[in-house]
């Protein structure tokens, strides 16, 4: 049985949160996109940047 995962920043899911990933959510600023919607607003705007740079390192 699959399990959904909470969304998050591994955009190219390679595992961990890197500068990497960073393209793949700069690619939908401005446009509503869910999977790369972090703080859920709609809209993909700098609040989903600053969740991005507060996670990347991360897993
Ligand atoms: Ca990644
Ligand atoms: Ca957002």
């Amino acid at each position: 049985m699959r399990v959904l995962t909470a969304i998050t920043s591994d955009f190219n899911n390679d595992g961990v949160t890197t500068f990497d990933d960073l393209p793949n959510l700069a690619n939908t600023f401005g446009k509503a996109s869910p999977r790369f919607d972090l703080d859920n607003d709609g809209v993909i705007g700098f609040g989903d940047l600053l969740i991005f740079a507060r996670t990347t390192g991360e897993g």
